[in-house]
């Protein structure tokens, strides 16, 4: 068994550009034009709370690059929201082209690479009544502000990210087929336009969730599994691969140009799903020791699974792997150290296992607690916002991080100095009750 405080230096092969990412919505705050706002405004029913001012980053986006300087991060992944540049159909919006604009220049003059993301889930309102990516006949809305915007902002950007993660439906409905297929495209006819303009690599943020099946000697779960896979991962993989769109019950699509359309894999990596044939979902329980809940509320995302990342990275070796996201929510911010500690050294037994991979960048989801698409309850920040002030206060996690920047690696005795001893936290079992667990 793994100890955590006893763990030897190690020291990344190659350098790796290490950071945080963020996404507009989710911290900008007043996001009016865009889809999730306008549904949270009309639909309050499927929120706990609305994202309002978020964490205020629209107005406080300098104070954010000094943190971030502060905090020794080489890259930061945002996204420009589409909907502040085009608040209309057929309007642009030349002030919030400036804004974006100085914070590229900003964080070039700070030497911090920009990882741009130009569609982070929110999209503009209007487009999204129109029927947004599920509609073919809308792709020429998303190429039209990409050849807008890209040749604005090329020259100070780092690398690219198409689209974030609309990898992740297992749905067979027709319109979530319609919509995945639609977003494949627009990643391809985006990656492509940007390659116009940038030699920047360009990619579409996957988040890479191993399908596990819970009882790998049944067939059915592993046939549901595979099916899961297909429909969550390996679409995506195959398209880029191979230029074939293949989706279930659908004619299978040739796009040669896909074959073009990522120089990297962005990946965000969080957790796995354990899938089942014997639930309606598909979806297994969460293992008996891995039930408790790390935030005072139900969320999916608070497992320990370095194991499926090993998988994970085993399917990616031929092209460089850029992680764009990896994190955990948790109230105890010791958790975030220990769950990023069991990250890196699943990025070296990775590197150790499969010498062909290649990993690049590595950037913590996220600099800030922010707005977690429908509550604020789930905190992945290396720093604290404080929701009145919108103040900003790293937590140990973003020191420790700090210094695995420096040494571009980790040890046991890193952990040891930000985690001296791990007893009298506080664990959730179920609906806001908190219990008692020591561990020594
Ligand atoms: O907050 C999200 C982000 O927007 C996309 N990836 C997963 C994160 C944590 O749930």
């Amino acid at each position: 068994m793994l100890n955590l405080r006893q763990m030897p230096e190690y020291t990344f092969p190659e350098p790796i550009l290490w950071g945080s990412a963020t996404a507009g919505h989710q911290i900008e705050g007043d996001n009016i034009h865009s889809s999730h706002y306008h549904n949270e405004q009309a639909h309050p029913e499927y929120y706990d709370e609305p994202s309002g001012k978020a964490c205020n980053s629209y107005e406080l986006y300098k104070e954010d690059i000094e943190l971030l300087k502060k905090l020794g991060h080489q890259a930061y992944r945002f996204s420009i929201e589409w909907c502040r540049i085009q608040p209309e159909e057929g309007k642009i919006d030349y002030e919030a082209l400036a804004h974006y604009q100085d914070m590229l220049d900003r964080l070039a003059e700070a030497g911090i690479h920009s990882s741009v993301t130009l569609v982070h889930f929110s999209v503009p309102w209007w487009f999204d009544k129109k029927g947004g990516f599920a509609k073919a006949e809308n792709l020429h809305y998303f190429t039209e502000y990409i050849d807008f915007i890209v040749p604005k902002i090329a020259d100070r950007v780092g690398s690219w990210t198409i689209l974030n993660e609309f990898n992740l439906s297992r749905s067979l409905d027709p319109i979530q087929l319609d919509r995945k297929i639609g977003c494949l495209k627009a990643h391809c006819a985006g990656a492509l336009a940007v390659k116009q303009y940038s030699n920047a690599p360009v990619s579409s943020a996957h988040a890479f969730v191993h399908q596990d099946p819970v009882r790998p000697l049944d067939k059915l779960d592993c046939t549901m599994a595979n099916l899961s896979d297909w429909m969550v991962n390996e679409f995506f993989f195959h398209a880029v691969r191979t230029g074939e769109i293949v989706l279930p019950y659908r004619d299978m699509e040739y796009m040669p140009e896909l074959k073009q359309s990522c120089d990297y894999w962005a990946i965000n990596y969080y957790h796995r799903t354990p899938v089942t044939a014997r639930s309606k979902t598909g979806l297994g329980t969460k293992l008996e020791f891995a039930r408790y809940k790390l935030v005072d509320c139900d969320f999916g995302q608070r497992e320990f699974n370095p194991e499926s990342f090993m998988q994970c990275a085993s399917r990616i070796t031929d092209k460089p792997v850029w992680i764009t996201e990896n994190g955990i929510c948790c109230d105890d911010d010791r958790f975030r150290i220990m769950y990023t500690m069991l990250q890196l050294e699943a990025m070296k037994m990775a590197l150790a296992y499969y010498p062909e991979l290649k990993i690049k960048a590595y950037m913590h989801w996220s600099l800030l607690d922010n707005y977690e698409w429908s509550s604020y309850i789930p905190r992945f920040g290396l720093c604290d916002v404080n929701r009145e002030t919108f103040e900003r206060t790293p937590k140990p996690s973003a020191w420790f991080l700090k210094e695995v920047i420096e040494r571009n690696g980790f040890s046991g005795e890193l952990f040891e100095k930000y985690v001296p001893e791990l007893s009298g936290f506080t664990l959730y079992e179920g609906v806001n009750k908190a219990i008692g667990i020591t561990i020594n």
